[in-house]
Order: structure tokens, then C-alpha cells, then sequence
């Protein structure tokens, strides 16, 4: 198919101090991001996490790298094995370490290094209510998403949970860095719309790299 925007620069838009949006910085790489994240979701398949509070959640979720996030009826935690079957989460793939690394950089990161990935699949309807991600140890470390697949609508927003938030629409191989003053302000996602995307199809699929340790 002709993709007129194939061709188009990436570029940057300031989001708030410590949040970069990365426009279509990961779609050259798209394809073979794609390709590595349904190949872990062999390994390890997406699971419909339970929330503490006893939730099933709307997005499916699994993990690649060192550790994995998951979600239980005893909280959220950083693990190095899937609960759910034991194993090992697979290895974060070469291509996701570098372009997690590469995108930190070129927001303001040099010093990023992931210890686990992140990844979401959002049918049409899924949705990510406002959070904070403050499971990881050290807070100086940003948090680096990529998103693939349909669009959604992701909502930004300050440090308690009714500011207001900005809402962006994050499309095809945007990348978002947020990290330094930023880093714990509450986002989400709003129900996605249903579509069909070339190479994604009906899904919108999330990278979050993460220094969990
Ligand atoms: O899907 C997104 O764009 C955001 C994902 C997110 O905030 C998370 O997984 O903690
Ligand atoms: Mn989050």
C-alpha cells in the first residue's frame, strides 16, 4: 500500500517539563517492533490482569525483559517470572532496548536503562483509567512508551488524580518520554475505537520500557 507519510521527519513536541512527545519516531521501525511483540506473546501469552481491588482490566498485558509488571488481588509488582505459568519472561528484544535507549536520549535521558518492557494490547473499548507508574525504584529513571497500531486517545494530566489533564491523540509509532519533573504525573488511555489497522489490525498495541530495579 502507498503510505504518503512514510516519508516524514520525526518530530519533537514538549508535552510539559520532562515530557517529549516523539513524533513518529518508531515508525520505520514499526514493522519489526510488531513482529518482536507478537513473537514474545508466543512465548508468553497476553493475559487480562486482575486488579487489587478484583478487576478483570480491559487491556491484555504481557512482558519482555529482565522483569515483568503484573497485577493481582495482593497489588502490583515487578517480578522476574509470570506468575501466571512460572516462566521466565522472554528477553527484551535487541531492537526494543535500542530504540527505548535512543528515544531517552534524544528527550533528555542519556542515562536510561531498561530492565523491563511493558506490553499492552488494547482491543476497541480497552482503556487505561489516570495512574501514576510508581512501581519502579528509582524515580529518576524515565519511563519511554511506543505506540503501535490503531490510534488512542492518551490523557496527561498533573499529581493527584482530578487535575486537569491534556489529551493527545498518540497514533502510529509515536513514542512518549516522560521522566525528571514529570515522571509521576497520572496518565491513561481512553476506550479505544474500533478500526483496522494495516499492520495491527483491530489491536493498538503499547511498549513501555521501565527501570524497574
Ligand atoms: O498505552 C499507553 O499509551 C500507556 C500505557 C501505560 O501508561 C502503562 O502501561 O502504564
Ligand atoms: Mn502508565
Amino acid at each position: 500500500m502507498l503510505d504518503l507519510f512514510s516519508e516524514e521527519a520525526p518530530w519533537q513536541e514538549p508535552l510539559a517539563e520532562g515530557a517529549t512527545i516523539l513524533r513518529r519516531r518508531a515508525r520505520e521501525e514499526a514493522p519489526a517492533l510488531i513482529e518482536a511483540l507478537l513473537a514474545v506473546a508466543q512465548q508468553n501469552p497476553f493475559h487480562h490482569r486482575i486488579t487489587p481491588g478484583g478487576h478483570r482490566m480491559s487491556v491484555a498485558m504481557t512482558n519482555c525483559g529482565d522483569f515483568g509488571w503484573s497485577s493481582d488481588s495482593r497489588g502490583y509488582q515487578y517480578t522476574e517470572q509470570d506468575a501466571e505459568n512460572g516462566r521466565k519472561w522472554p528477553p527484551m528484544p535487541l531492537l526494543f532496548r535500542q530504540l527505548a535507549l535512543d528515544c531517552a536520549r534524544e528527550a533528555g535521558f542519556p542515562q536510561f536503562t531498561p530492565d523491563a518492557c511493558l506490553i499492552n494490547r488494547y482491543a476497541p473499548g480497552a482503556k487505561l483509567t489516570l495512574h501514576q507508574d510508581k512501581d519502579e525504584r528509582d524515580l529518576r529513571q524515565p519511563i519511554v512508551s511506543v505506540s503501535l497500531g490503531l490510534p488512542a486517545v492518551f490523557q496527561f494530566g498533573g499529581f493527584a488524580r482530578g487535575d486537569a489533564t491534556q489529551r493527545v491523540l498518540l497514533e502510529h509509532g509515536d513514542v512518549v518520554v516522560w521522566g525528571g519533573p514529570s515522571r509521576l504525573r497520572y496518565h491513561g488511555i481512553l476506550p479505544l475505537k474500533p478500526g483496522d489497522h494495516p499492520l495491527a489490525g483491530a489491536f493498538r498495541y503499547n511498549l513501555t520500557f521501565r527501570r524497574a530495579f
